[in-house]
């Protein structure tokens, strides 16, 4: 695709659920033009595209994955769909950004870490709590050595849209979903921040996982609602990870605090414009703030202190990262397939954990392309 300089990308979506939603979002807040969408039917494509404001339906994801007039795609259909999607993308020569789970195998995210070298195309998936100026400034005060050497962590995102037997959706159903729900879908956020704000890798874990509602809605359910982890950071660091989809009360709760030898921190999700910073002596809210922040969290403040950014405003300084990189940018800490390919072989690291009964698994930390 020859992309005439400064022109708007042309963006493709395949899917049309809430995460298409908050892509097409994203992507005219990136300057992006919401060219094309596809979903699970033709009807639902239309659908889509016209409540969405994308200017034309494709029948299905084959032929939008294959339309040649798109420079980007943006792979938003459900999990066992995105190895066949992204890779159709690729191959017809669009950049592509791909939802977590990249792959619900990891033997599928590594054919797709080596579709994107050899498309030689930008390929990214949206770990997109990295994209919070607050967690970005958490990484800047581990990597400056303001916290000291980090011992131990304790984080957890917990949802309760599941709560009720009765709750489905196609992640609950393995076929549509993958082997791991609950970890899949939002421990692999979990993983990712905190191993991108502490720069640190896993190096080994011990998982639990409980599937509480054998059936929802009449239909057998085989994947996670909980998962419980004991971790252990390349620097000997131990911490604990807890994942649920059936916590009442917390919506979309991730948190995280590290504890250092002089200051702990930590962010949560929902007060995203906050770091508590915690002393011995004293403890301190520090309040997001571009004119004190350090670079990297400063250039996605887009508003000043007090006009609050949210979980829309990090996907779109995400989306923004990414068509500057298909520009020719080299954003920092840009989440690529290689990170979607950790997180899947997390996943299955926790999926093996808990099958020999919570037995320790390392985890080896390389995200490196794959031979
Ligand atoms: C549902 O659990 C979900 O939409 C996830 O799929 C997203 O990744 C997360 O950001 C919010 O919750």
């Amino acid at each position: 695709m020859n992309h005439p300089v400064n022109a708007p990308l042309r963006a493709g979506f395949i899917g049309g659920g809430f995460m298409a939603a908050v892509h097409t979002r994203a992507s005219r807040a990136a300057r992006g033009r919401p060219t094309a969408l596809a979903s699970s039917t033709p009807e639902r494509g239309e659908e889509a595209a016209r409540s969405l404001g994308v200017e034309r339906a494709e029948p299905d994801a084959h032929s939008l994955a294959t339309a040649g007039d798109l420079d980007v795609v943006h792979v938003c259909s459900p999990n066992r769909l995105h190895t066949e999607h992204a890779s159709a993308a690729l191959a017809a020569g669009a950049h592509v950004i791909c939802e977590k789970p990249l792959a619900t195998t990891a033997a599928d995210a590594e054919r797709l870490v080596r579709a994107a070298r050899e498309a030689g195309r930008v390929a990214a998936v949206p770990f997109v709590y990295r994209y919070h100026p607050m967690a970005r400034q958490a990484r800047f005060l581990v990597a400056d050595g303001q916290l000291g050497t980090v011992l131990t962590l304790d984080a957890a995102y917990l949802q309760d849209w599941l709560l009720d037997p009765g709750d489905t959706n196609w992640r609950a159903d393995p076929a549509a979903g993958g082997a791991s729900r609950a970890f899949a879908d939002i421990g692999s956020h979990l993983c990712d921040l905190v191993e991108f704000v502490s720069g640190q890798r896993i190096h080994r874990l011990a998982a639990r996982t409980r599937t509480v509602f054998g059936r929802r809605a009449g239909t057998e359910v085989t994947n996670e609602d909980t998962a419980a982890l004991l971790v252990e950071l390349g620097n000997g660091a131990l911490g604990t990870l807890l994942v649920s989809q059936l916590a009442p009360g917390r919506k979309n709760s991730l948190t995280f605090e590290l504890h250092g030898t002089r200051q702990s921190v930590r962010f949560e999700q929902e007060r995203p414009e906050e770091l508590w910073i915690g002393g011995r002596e004293g403890s301190r809210l520090l309040l997001r703030d571009p004119t004190a922040a350090a670079p990297d969290s400063a250039r996605m403040s887009v508003l000043p202190p007090g006009h609050a950014l949210g979980y829309q405003d990090a996907f779109t300084a995400f989306v923004t990262d990414v068509y500057s990189a298909v520009q020719g940018g080299h954003p920092e800490g840009m989440p690529t397939f290689a990170d979607g390919l950790r997180a899947a072989r997390l996943t299955e690291a926790v999926l093996a954990s808990a099958a020999q009964d919570g037995t320790w698994i390392e985890t080896p930390p390389e995200t490196e392309d794959p031979a």
